[in-house]
């Protein structure tokens, strides 16, 4: 059925509560609910409405299309200055010996073992460390881009950057235009945690705060730049730091337009120090993309990172609000193995991704990293393989 008729029977539904056919009007009409209406939603909508209302909006934004990308990750260090609670990744400086610290011209060969691949991104993310500086950033950004140019490099978050320009004593402003210049060319969205003061002081102490971090990107998205966000959700926040977070960025968007994806990230509760806090539900998973879907209207993409929630569930979330599950990651990444995602070992090939999106009848798009189509999958076929019958599932209701 289409989402324009499920949309309208929510809406004329005498059974469902008026705050909530509001909020499906609203949806209708694309106007943009309020924090209250947010916070609603997190307590009193179940998943199906929110389902149709999500769906609806990604569809009226990308029709069947789901985006995913080629890359990989370089990860520097699992050494960090920082003692976040809810990180197994990261060892402190005085666990040395549990740890790694790549150099410059390793960190080099991790980039040179890709030559042969039609990878378009490196991801670099890791822990904060000392000898990593201004300096140093900006010569291993140059070095990427003066071995392979075409290699779209995502770095750092502003809890590195934050850190390096205090300890350089420049600004954000200046900082960001010396790593522009150096080669840097977008930013994930690591590192937001909760922006709320009263959680992110308990669970990421010492790190950036919540306003430096948006500070950064904003000085980013100044420059004409482009970046991501996300959420580390299921923990010991409520649903108003969750519609709080997603407030400051709705602002900040509206102001800048330079943020491209929203990633919902879950807690995993293993190897780190809030191991006594339970893991959410997958339901509580898929009505969080959902609201994400429905409170972020100036956000043209909501991606689900399959490394952390499995397959099945970046599946599911494509009818949730979901339009891009990443990329064809290596298994370079540590961070969610360590933390006890399903995937110990995230590496998938093109054709499993492209598999994987076809299954649940929706068109797999590879992007570059702004978004820019690469190839369109919908018909081509892999070497080997039947040629792929695209249909939507029959209307049974
Ligand atoms: O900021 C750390 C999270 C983030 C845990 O921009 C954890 O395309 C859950 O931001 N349970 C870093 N999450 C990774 C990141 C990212 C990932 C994929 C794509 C993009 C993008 C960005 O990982 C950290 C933190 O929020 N994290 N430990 C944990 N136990
Ligand atoms: Fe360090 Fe990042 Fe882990 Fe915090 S989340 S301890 S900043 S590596």
């Amino acid at each position: 059925m289409d989402t324009t008729i499920k949309l309208a029977l929510i809406i004329n539904d005498p059974d469902l509560p008026a705050a909530l056919r509001v909020i499906a009007q609203k949806v209708q009409n694309q106007q943009r609910i309020t924090f209250d209406e947010g916070v609603y939603l997190y307590e009193h909508a179940e998943l199906g409405y929110l389902g149709v209302l999500a769906n609806h909006i990604r569809e009226q934004k990308h029709g069947d299309k789901t985006y995913f990308n080629r890359n990989f990750h370089l990860e520097p260090t699992n050494l960090c200055v920082y003692d976040c609670k809810f990180c197994s990744y990261s060892r402190l400086i005085k666990q040395k010996e549990e740890g790694w610290a790549l150099t410059l011209d390793e960190m080099l060969d991790v980039v040179k073992k890709y030559d042969a691949e039609p990878v378009t991104e490196v991801h670099i993310v890791g822990g904060v460390l000392p000898q990593y500086d201004v300096a140093f950033y900006s010569a291993l950004f140059t070095a990427i881009k003066k071995h392979r140019p075409e290699l779209h490099v995502k770095a750092l978050t502003p809890v590195e950057y934050h850190y390096i320009f205090k300890k350089a004593k420049i600004d954000y402003a200046t900082g960001m235009k010396l790593m522009k210049d150096a080669g840097l060319e977008s930013i994930p969205g690591g590192g937001a945690e909760i922006f709320h003061p009263d959680i992110r002081n308990v669970i990421a102490k010492d790190k950036c705060t919540g306003q430096q971090w948006l500070d950064i990107h904003e000085e980013w998205h100044k420059l004409g730049m482009r970046s991501n966000a996300t959420m580390l959700y299921g923990h010991i926040e409520k649903f108003e730091h969750r519609v709080d977070h997603m407030e400051q960025l709705r602002e900040l968007q509206d102001r800048t337009g330079g943020f491209q994806t929203f990633i919902p990230l879950k807690f995993r509760n293993q190897h780190n120090q809030m191991e006594n806090v339970p893991e959410v539900s997958v339901i509580e998973d898929l009505r969080n993309y959902a609201i994400a879907r429905i409170y972020l209207d100036n956000f043209d993409h909501i991606k689900a990172y399959w490394a952390m929630i499995s397959r099945q569930t970046a599946q599911l979330s494509l009818n949730f609000g979901v339009d891009d599950i990443d990329g064809t990651l290596d298994d370079t990444t540590k961070i969610y193995s360590m933390a006890g995602a399903e995937e110990q070992n995230p590496a998938m090939s093109t054709k499993e991704l492209v598999e994987l999106i076809r299954q649940v009848k929706r068109k797999p798009i590879e992007r570059d990293t702004l978004y820019n189509v690469v190839t369109d999958f919908t018909d081509v076929v892999f070497e080997g393989d039947v040629k792929p019958q695209f249909y939507k599932l029959p209307v049974i209701n």
